[in-house]
């Protein structure tokens, strides 16, 4: 399994245990450098607005979505310079990344863990978050169930474990605050596994 390494920006190690570990790296891009990609990503990425069943109805699912391969050189250069950002935090041969965009503050994600059957085994899931800051929780699936809170900031990689899948859910929940947008840039290693999630 890849461990993070430590980051000369500042690494906050927010569990490490037997359930995984989940480490915040801050100031992984500079703040111009993380403005310009979110820009970049919003104007460009050819955003998906999803439907989904809840209970009898279907209903727009509350962000926008698109997910690219990173593992060829053909990918988009601005995804390929990000995936060099993440793997300076933990070094995994990333070959997917699924994009996430938050409108405002309405938009969101339900607590879920990822699908593992769509990731290699052992392979840590990164997240670089760019854009305006949202705040995950992090809530342990058994009692006494721990939460972890954390501010996504513009710039920051958040590295959690293949581990902390099966011990832990994780979302964005919608805040009553104004929220600007915000871009998160998943990335993860599907390898021989289906593509898409
Ligand atoms: O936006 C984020 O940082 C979280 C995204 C997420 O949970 C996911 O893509 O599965």
């Amino acid at each position: 399994m890849n461990q993070p390494s430590l980051f000369a920006g500042g690494t906050e190690v927010l569990l490490d245990d037997a359930s995984g570990y989940i480490v915040h790296a801050l100031d992984v891009i500079p703040a111009t450098t993380a403005a310009e990609w979110f820009a970049r990503l919003r104007d460009d990425v050819p955003w998906q607005s999803d439907r989904r069943l809840m209970y009898d109805r279907e209903v727009d699912v509350p962000r926008l979505r698109a997910e690219y391969r990173v593992d060829s050189p053909d990918a988009p250069d601005l995804l390929l310079q990000a995936v060099a950002a993440a793997r300076t935090v933990v070094d995994a041969p990333y070959d997917s990344a699924g994009l996430n965009y938050y409108r405002d503050e309405k938009d969101s994600v339900a607590p879920h863990n990822d699908k593992l059957q769509f990731i290699r085994e052992g392979e840590p899931i990164a997240l670089l978050s760019l854009g305006d800051t949202r705040r995950m929780v992090i809530r342990a699936k058994q009692p006494p169930r721990r939460v972890l809170k954390v501010d996504m900031v513009p710039g920051s990689v958040l590295v959690m474990s293949y581990a902390t899948q099966l011990h832990y859910n994780h979302g964005i929940p919608k805040q009553a605050a104004p929220a600007g947008p915000r871009i998160s840039v998943a990335f993860r290693v599907r390898g021989e596994t289906a593509y898409r999630s």
